[in-house]
């Protein structure tokens, strides 16, 4: 097992949860100093350090163990896992603690005009995602066999541009769904932002800042709710 004497958490750069993840470290007391290229930070306060990637590489970085822990959205951390156990059978990556912003969920949408009576409407349809291991894992559960379309961004326009008659997608005020004459039904996975890990057994320097991290985390949420 390595060891390290400092913890090291995967933060995003840019993106949704980007500001609210370092608002909360500083509001768990940790300070922190950016590096030049805008891609480390540096524990001031703590033996703790950020680096900061795209959500898309947190889980990755955690399951290598390039870092201890990710703030990520669950999303991001199912679908990684669920990929992970398809590719080698099993994956060490977990959730630790549900971190209560990045509010969103991952929902079925179909074109507004029709009518939702279940799952079962989804057989022998083309459903376009992002998140395909999260879809299989849905449509394993009520038996559907369904064509999954897999795309990295814009699934919303995946209906107009002829690609699928239903998307799988992340919600959250719904604008988006109302743009594109979609309507949101099943929800296969509420998401929120939460701590991910995998092995967090440290022998070194880093088991007591985790205890403190933790903790403090902990407080934090506590007066939040
Ligand atoms: O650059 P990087 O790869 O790091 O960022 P990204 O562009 O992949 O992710 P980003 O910053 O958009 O989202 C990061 C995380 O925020 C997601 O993984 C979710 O956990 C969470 N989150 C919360 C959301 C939303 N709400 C959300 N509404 N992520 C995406 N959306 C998108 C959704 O895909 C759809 O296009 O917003 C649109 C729908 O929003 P509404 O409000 O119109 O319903
Ligand atoms: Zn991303």
């Amino acid at each position: 097992m390595k060891t390290r004497d400092r913890l090291r958490i995967a933060v995003q750069k840019s993106g949704r949860l980007a500001d609210a993840s370092q608002q909360l470290l500083a509001q768990c007391g940790f300070r922190f100093r950016q590096s030049r290229d805008k891609l480390f930070c540096f524990g001031e306060t703590h033996a703790v350090d950020l680096l900061l990637v795209r959500d898309d590489d947190i889980p990755g970085l955690i399951a290598e163990g390039t870092c201890d822990l990710g703030f990520v959205g669950r999303n991001v951390l199912a679908e990684q896992r669920l990929a992970q156990v398809a590719e080698a059978g099993s994956s060490a990556l977990c959730e630790v603690r549900a971190l209560g912003f990045g509010g969103c969920r991952l929902a079925i949408a179909v074109p507004q005009e029709e009518p939702w009576v279940g799952p079962e409407q989804l057989q022998g349809r083309k459903i376009a995602t992002s998140y395909p291991a999260l879809l299989a894992n849905y449509l394993r559960e009520n038996r559907v066999q369904a064509d999954i379309v897999v795309l990295s961004g814009s699934v919303e326009i995946a209906p107009k541009l002829g690609k699928a008659e239903v998307i799988c997608d992340l919600v959250s005020s719904g604008a988006t769904l109302a743009a594109n004459q979609l309507k949101e039904t099943a929800v296969i996975l509420k998401s929120e932002a939460v701590l991910a890990a995998a092995d967090l057994d440290f022998v070194d320097e880093r088991a007591p800042v985790l205890d403190l991290l933790l903790r403090r985390l902990d407080g934090v949420m506590a007066v939040r709710e």
